[in-house]
């Protein structure tokens, strides 16, 4: 595989993604003005665009219309947006800067951030509802449910909610664990899925192959994160309240250290390898991802 191939990839679809968000939000020139400012802010110019690039990669096996893909990785970048805007609350993780930029309750308002986050993931079951995204309805709704057990209370906020209650208790690996799959890895593990969905209908054990390289990334990508977080002497920065409750939270380098923690996320990329075996050459930028999440620097 040409890493230089997969940067030139990963821009043109971040670019290409920039575009499509830019014009599936709303307009600020459009009343609320500033609620729709406030969607634009915590969306746009900012990210690693991870979550797309996933919805593009899955949608290459498939040979999916990226005219479609987009749609579907434009909604699942609003809720992954939503998520961030929610969690620098101070209700939650209480941080002042994201991706080098005022969180947007402290940009806007606490108020127009709520209602920002709640138009976000509003917005992004409107455009999965309102768009053709498969040729097969059955599919289109499968992939509307999907995404909202992903999102919900069995997924990202339900993965959200455990984490709250974890600050300073102890959990186990296996709970840490469990917390991770639906915070983080839902909302990726359900990326991969919906890009897949969106080209030729795929055989049921298509799908499981790709949901198990989903669930591995997703993993990955948290264990990746708490690595950086550990080795980063930076994270102190933008941080205020949150920062005391996200020391207190436990993290696989706190539980694990962090050279059996880097190992794990080797573990786990080569099961997501392992988990495409069977697919040809158009899951490359699926294997591509895959190496880029856990050998990342950011
Ligand atoms: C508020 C319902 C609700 C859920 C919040 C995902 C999440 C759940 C909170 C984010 C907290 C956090 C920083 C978790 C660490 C892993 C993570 C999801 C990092 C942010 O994702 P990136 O690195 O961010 O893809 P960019 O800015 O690149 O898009």
């Amino acid at each position: 595989m040409n890493p230089t191939d997969f940067q030139a990839w990963s821009r043109e679809t971040a670019t290409r993604m920039e575009a499509a968000l830019g014009d599936l939000l709303p307009s600020k020139s459009i009343a609320p003005s500033r609620l729709h400012d406030a969607m634009r802010y915590s969306v746009l110019d900012g990210g690693k665009r991870v979550r797309p690039m996933l919805v593009f990669a899955g949608g290459l096996v498939s040979d999916a219309d990226p005219a479609r893909l987009a749609v579907a990785a434009g909604a699942v970048e609003m809720i992954h947006a939503y998520s961030l805007v929610h969690d620098d609350m101070p209700c939650m993780d209480d941080d002042v800067l994201r991706r080098g930029k005022p969180t947007t309750h402290v940009e806007f308002d606490e108020a127009t951030a709520l209602l920002a986050g709640d138009a976000l993931q509003s917005l992004a079951f409107q455009l999965l509802a309102d768009n053709k995204l498969s040729d097969d309805p059955a599919i289109q709704l499968k992939m509307i449910q999907l995404f909202a057990t992903a999102c919900g209370s069995r997924g990202m906020a339900g993965g959200q909610a455990i984490d709250l209650d974890a600050v300073g208790k102890s959990l186990t690996l296996p709970e840490l664990e469990y917390m991770h799959i639906l915070k983080t890895g839902a909302l990726i593990r359900a990326s991969v899925l919906m890009g897949a969905h969106c080209g030729r209908p795929m055989q049921a054990a298509e799908l499981e192959h790709l949901d198990r390289y989903g669930k591995c990334v997703g993993l990955a990508f948290q264990v990746v994160d708490d690595v950086l977080d550990e080795e980063s002497d930076s994270t102190t920065l933008g941080k205020t309240a949150g920062k005391d409750r996200e020391a207190n939270k436990p993290t696989y380098t706190s539980l694990m250290g962090l050279a059996p923690a880097k190992k794990f996320a080797l573990e786990l990329l080569a099961d997501a390898h392992e988990a495409l075996k069977g697919f040809d050459a158009r899951a490359d930028r699926l294997r591509q991802l895959a190496d880029f999440i856990v050998h990342r620097d950011r």
